[in-house]
């Protein structure tokens, strides 16, 4: 396989590109009030091709879920663009953002690391509900990615490649950890704030100068990133397109909605305007498909499309998951994902776990650079994966993924779930059909066999005591090599009445009994 992939590798770096850039212009990337930033900012010029860097394009939506996409099997969400990208790449059907909501994704995404290292584990205060209901006082929680971790792009900028950030950030904003001290040379529209101050002109953002009134911020972003692509580049380039939408607020044009008002969706899937986002995220992967193909760079350029967590349950949900946004069943967790790499023709489903820390080493390989020697990845390169073998895995190995979400997430009153919370303070470790679930309230497991139980309904903890056994102590040994901080103080306004019936959960110590009595 490796001999394979070599050879495809090599036929798809054709032609490259580059891109100007220097201090002047990162400047002007910034303050300049034109309504085209990036070509606003660019020299033309005729480069000679780089066959060994190719083109990186990473488009990320926000809390875009798992089946939210019509190759994934919405009927109602239409998203034709998409659904013909997914047949030219190779598409994963179990990739999983590194955490269960945003900001930590992105820490991890940028970083290459766990939540752990980052200090960033959830979105801002990690106690969210009522206090009385909080059984432990969770981790407390960074908001700011350091600037002493090397990130993707600056790797990816020492590799000698030209670096565009368009879209949400959330992990800093201007000098305080924003993404042009974070290895990016233009910036449009990344700041510290998750979501839009507003999805039409005027957007009340200062990194992204306001269009004609009423303008679409999915549109405007989208427009960005194909006038960043044609511009004439003298190195290769990341572009990094990260979406606002599909986050809330649901927003979208009324002329867009208009539309899916008059279909007819499911249980599942029946928000005409959260359709209406998705069919503008979608026509912004065509836009900049397209501009790859008319710029003659396509074949040369990976092309990238996932999101950072699983769909929101106020919305939307997943048909064939348990869960949603915030919870680290699947639903909170697996995301669509498409790699289509350059020249390539066929679609090749992958079933491998995989997760978001897994871009970085990956692109920095693409990209012929070094990683860095001076932080732990903690993902690995998923390049063995990517051949037309159909991700026979040869070569690639690897445990288990783990999680750690030291926090609380209330429960969404939108939701339909009786459930009191979208997360208490837990870890998670996915290893082979596996999934084994520790909440440290009360110390509870819950561990659901994948393969046979896609909706995690059946906790087999007791059901399968020798499971439970060995990933709750490969577990416990990510934990501690890992430093994952375990909350473990009792928060003394936690009111009694809300203690959880010990007949509701099992505890590692019943599957040691069990496993005694089994002996
Ligand atoms: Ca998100």
């Amino acid at each position: 396989m490796k001999k394979i992939l070599t050879l495809s590798l090599m036929a798809a770096l054709i032609t490259g590109c580059s891109y100007v850039d220097n201090n002047s212009q990162t400047e002007t990337a910034v303050t300049s009030q034109t309504t085209s930033q990036a070509t606003s900012t660019q020299t033309i010029a005729n480069n000679p091709a780089n066959t060994k860097q190719p083109n990186i394009v990473f488009i990320m939506l926000d809390d875009w879920g798992w089946q939210d996409v019509g190759f994934m099997g919405s009927n109602y969400y239409q998203t034709p663009h998409l659904d013909k990208l997914a047949k030219t790449s190779y598409r994963f059907n179990q990739a999983y953002s590194s955490s269960p909501n945003c900001a930590p994704t992105r820490a991890s995404l940028m970083s290459g690391q766990y939540p752990q290292r980052t200090g960033i584990h959830t979105v801002g205060n990690p106690a969210r509900g009522k206090a009385e209901k909080r059984r432990l006082i969770p981790t407390p929680n960074k908001t700011v990615l350091a600037d002493e971790v090397t990130t993707l792009a600056e790797s990816l900028q020492r590799s000698g490649y030209h670096t565009a950030f368009m879209g949400k950030w959330h992990l800093g904003e201007g000098k305080q950890g924003g993404p042009l001290t974070q290895g990016f040379d233009i910036n449009i529209g990344g700041i510290h704030k998750g979501s839009p101050r507003s999805y039409f002109s005027p957007y009340k953002n200062e990194s992204i100068t306001n269009g004609p009134e009423g303008e679409y911020l999915p549109d405007r972003l989208s427009k960005e990133a194909v006038n960043y692509i044609k511009s004439d580049h003298q190195k290769p380039f990341f572009l990094f397109l990260s979406h606002y939408a599909v986050h809330t607020p649901i927003k979208a044009p009324e002329e867009s909605i208009a539309k899916h008002r008059k279909r007819t969706g499911d249980q599942y899937h029946k928000n005409p305007v959260y359709a209406a986002m998705i069919e503008h995220s979608d026509n912004s992967v065509a836009n900049v498909l397209n501009a790859l193909e008319e710029q003659g760079i396509s074949d040369n350029t990976w092309v990238i499309v996932t999101s950072d967590n699983g769909g929101f349950g106020g919305i939307t949900q997943a048909p064939d998951l348990r869960g949603a946004k915030g919870m680290l069943y699947e639903g909170g967790v697996r995301v669509p994902l498409l790699i289509k790499a350059p020249k390539q023709q066929q679609q090749v489903v992958i079933e491998e776990p995989v997760s978001t820390l897994d871009f970085y080493p990956t692109l920095v390989t693409i990209a012929n650079g070094e990683l860095p020697a001076s932080q732990p990845l903690d993902g690995d390169n998923l390049l063995p994966l990517l051949s037309p073998q159909r991700g026979t895995q040869q070569n690639f190995e690897r445990d288990a993924l783990y999680f750690h979400f030291p926090a609380y997430l209330q429960h969404n009153k939108k939701s339909n779930t009786s459930m009191m919370w979208r997360a208490t303070p837990s870890s998670m470790i996915r290893a082979g059909d596996y999934k084994l679930i520790e909440s440290f309230e009360y110390g509870q497991l819950e561990l659901y066999n994948l393969a046979k139980d896609l909706k995690e309904t059946t906790n087999l903890a007791l059901i399968e005591p020798e499971v439970t056994a060995e990933l709750y102590q490969q577990l416990q040994h990510w934990q501690a090599t890992t430093s994952a901080p375990v909350p473990t103080a009792l928060n003394t306004k936690f009111n009694a009445k809300y203690l959880l019936d010990s007949d509701s959960y099992i505890t590692w110590q019943q599957v040691q009994q069990m496993l005694k009595e089994d002996k």
